[in-house]
Formats: C-alpha cells, sequence, structure tokens
C-alpha cells in the first residue's frame, strides 16, 4: 500500500513541504518488524511555521467565514474519508498494526466526527442574559485561536476526529503533532481537508518526535489552547507547558478502568463485553475495561468461562484481520512484558496462546488474565496497554465501590447487575467520567461527553461539551438608556 501522497513531507498553510532539517524518521510495520516508509523528523522552526499559517488563516478566510460553511466543509470532509475508507483503513492497520476491522470502525468513526462537529458548527449558541434595567447584554462564543492537538499513536482516525472536529468546526485554527509511531491518516485527513475546500492554515500536521516538535508545540506562546491524549508522564508536562504560557489543556490520560460484575448479572450478555473491553485493539485503548471486579460467589465461573473465550481468540499479522494484531511498537511490548514478568504462573489464569508462522519481528503479545492478586498489586493498578485484564473478587457493593475506585485514575466505569436500584446508586459513586450500565464502550457514541477524573485527566471531550471546551465566552453589557 503506497500513500497517495508523500509521507516523508509536512503539511503547512495548505501546502505539501519538507521539514526544516530534512530528516525522516523509519516507519516500522508492527505486523513484521520491517521499515514500510520514512516520516518528516518535524521540529521547532517547523511549529513556528505551522502557527504562522494558523495565524494567517485566522486573519484571512477562515476567520471571517461563517460557522454555516465551516460546517459544510466538514460534512464533504466526512463524505471523502468514507471515500477513501479501504486506502484510510489499510494505511492504519500497516501503519499501528490494529486489525483491519477494527481500522474500519475507526474510519467510520472519523467520518462520524466529521459528521457531528459539521452539523453541530451552527448550532452553538451564546445566551442573552436579564439584567439590570437599561441595559441587553448577550455572550458570544468565540474560538480561542490556534489550537495545538498532540495525538496518540492508538485510535489516531478517532482522536483527530474528536479533536480537529470539535475545533474546525467551533472556528479555530489547527497544529496537530501526530505520534511518530502514527502519522500516516494524520496527514491522509490533512489532504483530504485540503480537497473538501478547508483554507489553507486552518489545519496543519507536523510529525516529528514528542520531545522536538511536541515539546515546541506545547510551548509555543501564540498557541492559545493545548489538547493532549497520551500518557500521565507526558500530560504533566504538557499541563507545565501550558501552564508557562496561561493556555487552557484538555487531558486524556487513560486508566485502569473496572467493570463490576455482580452475581446477578446476564453473564452471557456480559461476556463479549468482559473480553472486548480488554482485548480490544490489543489493549491498547484509553478506556480498556482491564479491571474486571466480581462478586466472589461467581468468581470461578466468570474466570472458566473468561479462559475459554480467552483461549478462543485469533492473534494474527493486521491485515489477516484476526480478533488481536501486534502491539504498536518493540517499545510498547517490552512494557507489556515487565507487567507480564510481575506475575506468577498461579496467577495466570489464561493466557491464549501465540500461533505457529507469526512474523519473527512482529510485536505480539499473548492475551492474558491475571488473578489471585490483592487490589493493590501493580498490576491492577497500573495501565499496561496490553492485552491483559485481572480479574479480582469483591464480597458485597460497598467492597465493589472500595475496590473500583481504589487507583489513582478514574476514566469509564461499568456495572453488570439485574438491580435498577443498585445500578443507580452505584453510577453516582463511582469515579470515572463516563459510566456503562450493562453495556460497556456504548459502541464509541460520537455524541457522548468523554474525559476522566484524577489521574486520567480533565476536560471533556466529544459530544457538544466539545464546543464548548474549544470556545471562549465572551459577555457584552450593552447600556442603552
Ligand atoms: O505516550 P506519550 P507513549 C499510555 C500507555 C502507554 C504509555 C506510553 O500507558 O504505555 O502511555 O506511551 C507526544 N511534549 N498511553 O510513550 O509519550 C508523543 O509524540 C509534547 C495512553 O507513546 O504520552 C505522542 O504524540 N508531546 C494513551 C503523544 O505525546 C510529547 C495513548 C503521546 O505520547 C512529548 C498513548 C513532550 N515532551 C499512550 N513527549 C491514551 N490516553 O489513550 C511525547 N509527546
Amino acid at each position: 500500500m503506497t500513500p497517495w501522497f508523500d509521507p516523508t513531507l509536512i503539511f503547512i498553510g495548505g501546502a505539501w513541504r519538507p521539514c526544516a532539517s530534512g530528516e525522516t524518521l523509519p516507519v516500522t510495520d508492527p505486523s513484521t518488524g520491517v521499515e514500510m516508509a520514512r516520516i518528516a523528523r518535524g521540529g521547532a522552526l517547523d511549529i513556528d511555521d505551522a502557527v504562522a499559517a494558523a495565524e494567517a488563516a485566522l486573519a484571512g478566510d477562515w476567520g471571517v467565514m461563517s460557522a454555516a460553511e465551516r460546517g459544510r466543509i466538514l460534512l464533504r470532509l466526512s463524505h471523502l474519508v468514507l471515500n477513501h475508507a479501504d486506502q484510510l483503513a489499510e494505511m492504519e492497520a500497516r501503519d499501528v498494526g490494529k486489525p483491519l476491522k477494527q481500522a474500519h470502525n475507526d474510519v467510520i468513526a472519523l467520518a462520524r466526527y466529521c459528521e457531528f462537529y459539521g452539523g453541530a458548527a451552527d448550532k452553538l449558541t451564546g445566551e442573552t442574559i436579564p439584567f439590570n434595567a437599561g441595559f441587553t447584554v448577550y455572550t458570544l462564543r468565540e474560538p480561542h485561536g490556534v489550537t495545538g492537538h498532540i495525538i496518540p499513536w492508538n485510535y489516531p482516525m478517532q482522536i483527530i476526529g474528536r479533536s480537529i472536529g470539535a475545533a474546525l468546526a467551533t472556528g479555530n485554527a489547527c497544529v496537530l503533532k501526530p505520534a511518530e509511531e502514527a502519522c500516516l491518516t494524520a496527514l491522509a485527513f490533512a489532504d483530504l481537508a485540503h480537497q473538501a475546500g478547508l483554507p489553507a492554515g486552518a489545519l496543519n500536521v507536523v510529525p516529528g518526535l514528542g520531545a522536538e516538535a511536541g515539546a515546541a508545540l506545547t510551548a509555543h506562546p501564540a498557541v492559545r489552547h493545548l489538547s493532549f491524549t497520551g500518557s500521565v508522564a507526558t500530560g504533566r508536562r504538557v499541563q507545565i507547558a501550558a501552564a508557562e504560557n496561561i493556555v487552557p489543556v484538555t487531558l486524556e490520560l487513560g486508566g485502569k478502568s473496572p467493570q463490576l460484575v455482580f452475581a446477578d448479572a446476564d453473564l452471557d450478555k456480559a461476556l463479549p463485553f468482559l473480553v472486548n473491553g480488554g482485548i480490544q485493539n490489543a489493549g491498547q485503548t484509553c478506556s480498556a475495561g482491564s479491571r474486571i471486579l466480581v462478586q466472589r460467589e461467581i468468581h470461578d465461573t466468570l474466570a472458566a468461562r473468561m479462559a475459554e473465550a480467552i483461549g478462543a481468540l485469533r492473534i494474527a499479522p493486521a491485515m489477516d484481520d484476526a480478533d488481536i494484531g501486534p502491539l504498536v511498537s518493540a517499545r510498547q511490548k517490552g512494557i507489556v512484558e515487565r507487567f507480564l514478568a510481575q506475575a506468577s504462573p498461579d496467577q495466570i489464569l489464561a493466557q491464549a496462546p501465540l500461533p505457529d508462522g507469526l512474523p519473527e519481528g512482529g510485536n505480539y503479545i499473548p492475551p492474558t488474565l491475571i488473578g489471585h492478586i490483592p487490589p493493590d498489586h501493580a498490576l491492577a493498578q497500573d495501565e499496561i496497554f496490553g492485552p491483559v485484564q485481572v480479574l479480582i473478587p469483591f464480597e458485597d457493593e460497598e467492597d465493589a465501590i472500595r475496590i473500583a475506585n481504589g487507583t489513582k485514575y478514574g476514566l469509564v466505569a461499568s456495572i453488570w447487575s439485574a438491580d435498577g436500584g443498585r445500578q443507580m446508586r452505584l453510577a453516582k459513586r463511582l469515579h470515572a467520567g463516563q459510566v456503562f450500565l450493562n453495556n460497556y464502550g456504548a459502541a464509541g457514541g460520537v455524541e457522548l461527553p468523554f474525559g476522566g477524573v484524577g489521574h486520567s485527566g480533565h476536560g471533556r471531550e466529544k459530544g457538544f461539551e466539545a464546543l464548548y471546551a474549544f470556545t471562549t465566552l465572551k459577555t457584552v453589557a450593552a447600556h442603552h438608556g
């Protein structure tokens, strides 16, 4: 698969060009370990140019474009994404190792974000405020200006859709720094946005290393909003950089999300969600349901059923479209292997064997269920970001809540139970930005506000909430006597 654009270039001011250093970085196919392309090693000079191009767009056509017209561009972009679905899905599958079907789902989600935010662009309104006699007071929702977007490698298209879609709908001009492991679909998206009629400079894409292009973007004084999805450690750096320039920041930093399974749960319905919540995208999902908390009386039954389901999972290179592909990089594989090494043999409740014939250089990890560990064990506390789940028993509601809320994270959670009262009671008490009752993930729902508490971050993306995050509110008070 050869991209229809030159991936060694960066996209600034509506045009392709080499990065200032002229250097490139390798793109490795995670399924095989073989180099498949090269991308630009953008740096501080390129970020300066990208920010200048974004400022020029705001001072030009983009800055005065009506909300309705911005929406139409996003709707055209949505169609273009769908028209290129097969190419985008294959590009992503080869680039990050996700099974082709999952990559296709990501394309559909990207198109849906463009559709949702395209439709919403001209629906965001201010309000009039009753005030003293002789005054008329109203509010205006205005774009921040230049926005910086730092994107990870696990769901590049979905995260670009939710972040760039909302920022463009509200009239910001964006500088996007994709993850060094996953730049191809970001560049493709910029090209499609250009084809859709997005004015030059409204979206600029600078691939490069986090410590170089990423750090330069977060430190740039003309960037007026930062959105970041990634690790807690880098998120902390991004927030510090934002503090230096006094700009708002949205952080989505992953989690260790619990799924609470009570003895009265419909296990037939729950089982696919319990397993898939942990292994989807080889577990490299911020909202992975990686902690299964189960009421003690059904612990052994659930352990046996999960072991059976995990044992039947198919693992293969991304383009073979099995249940699980490789992890994104040898580095990520190393992180997960180090976690797995902390489990003793009697703590491995289930592990799907890796099939014969997998390419030698691929980053494959067998899906694994771990048990017989205390809730404060590192395997039950830390984000592993691989196809590894832990199973922990609880006694009753109090115990379940104590364990569920007992990590530094709080992104999502689910409750599996037939008792409606219990669902309502516990949904209020869970530390999480989203709670699912007898389901997991709500099929991704682009309409649903998403974000965390605690070390999972702050601010909300997706849905209408994101439009508020990408605007600043101005109050106008007119005294007319
Ligand atoms: O993340 P980083 P990494 C978690 C997951 C994973 C761990 C490490 O647990 O094992 O993070 O992954 C850019 N200034 N998540 O190292 O470093 C970088 O180029 C500005 C959870 O890949 O956070 C990339 O674009 N930017 C997560 C992005 O930050 C910098 C998704 C993410 O990289 C930078 C990914 C810097 N100094 C990993 N350093 C989720 N929430 O879904 C790096 N970057």
